[in-house]
């Protein structure tokens, strides 16, 4: 194995000394990046995912480009449906759709169990060859979506508004629900376990519409396939993170789910979560993706705020409080990480 020369997003995760906060941002990997886009120009987004080297080499420009602290493996979250028997296309400004969604209990019948290393080979080895050509620079991050928002894809069949279709089956039809989402729950931690086995150093569970939910329905349809996920996942020392979008109210049961750090969104206080949960767990986050619009002195100002508010010592990971979005000036996102590194050191010396 080789050694990591900068880890400092992995010692954050475990809340152990770093001289400076670490910085990554959800979705670094993508169209705000010509270089991405020069990529997607000549295949589509599903060969890019099932290609490797391609796979590999848009997982590494954000880290030679924009100079980030960790890598986070180019794939999708909806690989997972896919293999479970339900494919997928991307259609042009309307995004993933699933044709065939699952709707009752014999739409549901397709659905099998997966087996990563056969079904999702192409991510794994995507996982090797970036390893390899990382050499050690940062970590590398895998990740997933929750059981729960892989269910909101699988039965609206793909984005969507009101959510009424997945929502008029918890309702109409709960033990439906909960039998694709124990499904769901064992592919997904079959498939982070395999990742973790090909060599990431941490990984991410997002539930982007856990937020859509009452917290009683948060708890029994999503954080309970997710604490399932945790205590499923086969790790030996990797940080797992847990990022669920708009979702204050159940914020204890996220601290409490074993995960080692909890991922907020922009409209959460830091500084306020850090005194509730005080050592629990590591937080990431939280600039509002948005602000990335705004002058280099603005990005300052608002970055300096949220250090200022998780305050003295390890334990926070810089990001954006949800993904980065396709019309931002890398060089927005380019000041903000140097801004990070300049501006946090002095939240380290003992
Ligand atoms: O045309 C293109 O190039 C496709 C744009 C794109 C990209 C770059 C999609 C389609 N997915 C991705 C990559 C991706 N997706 C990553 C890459 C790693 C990184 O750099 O972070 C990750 C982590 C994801 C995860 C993902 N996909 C989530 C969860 C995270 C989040 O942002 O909330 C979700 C909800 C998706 C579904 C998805 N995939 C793509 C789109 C446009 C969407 C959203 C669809 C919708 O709800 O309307």
């Amino acid at each position: 194995m080789v050694d990591l020369q900068n880890d400092l997003f992995l010692r954050a995760c475990k809340r152990l000394p770093v001289e400076r906060t670490p910085i990554w941002v959800m979705r670094q990997a993508g169209r705000y990046l010509p270089e991405y886009r020069a990529v997607r120009q000549q295949f589509d987004f599903i060969t890019m995912c099932k290609t490797p080297e391609l796979a590999t080499e848009v997982t590494l420009q954000p880290i030679d480009i924009i100079g980030v602290d960790a890598a986070i493996i180019f794939s999708d979250i909806l690989v997972i449906p896919e293999a479970m028997g339900m494919p997928f296309e991307m259609h042009e400004g309307r995004g993933p759709v699933f044709p065939s969604p699952i709707r009752n209990e014999a739409d549901a019948k397709i659905l099998k169990d997966i087996d990563p290393a056969d079904d999702l080979k192409y991510v794994l080895d995507a996982v090797s060859l970036t390893k390899s050509e990382l050499n050690g620079r940062v970590p590398l991050i895998g990740f997933s979506g929750s059981p729960w928002t892989l269910l909101t894809y699988m039965v609206e069949g793909q984005g969507s508004k009101t959510f009424s279709a997945v929502k008029k089956m918890i309702y109409s039809n709960p033990k439906l629900a909960h039998s694709i989402l124990n499904k769901i729950a064992d592919a997904v931690s079959a498939y982070l376990s395999a990742k973790i086995e090909a060599g990431v150093n941490a990984v991410q569970i997002f539930d982007t519409w856990g937020g859509i939910l009452s917290k009683d329905d948060f708890e029994s349809f999503s954080m309970q396939y997710i604490s399932k996920v945790i205590s499923q996942v086969k790790r030996k020392d990797e940080p797992l993170i847990v990022f669920a979008k708009g979702v204050h109210f159940s914020l204890d049961q996220l601290a409490d789910s074993g995960a080692d750090v909890l991922g907020l969104d922009w409209t959460m206080d830091i500084g306020q979560v850090r005194k509730k949960f005080g050592d629990k767990v590591a937080l990431q986050g939280n600039l509002d993706p948005t602000v990335l619009y705004a002058d280099h002195e603005k990005i300052k100002q608002e970055a300096v705020k949220i250090l200022n508010a998780f305050g003295n010592g390890s334990g926070h990971i810089f990001n954006l409080g949800h993904g980065i979005l396709p019309d931002v000036p890398p060089e927005n996102l380019k000041a903000l990480v140097n801004v990070v590194k300049e501006e946090s050191v002095v939240y380290h010396t003992a």
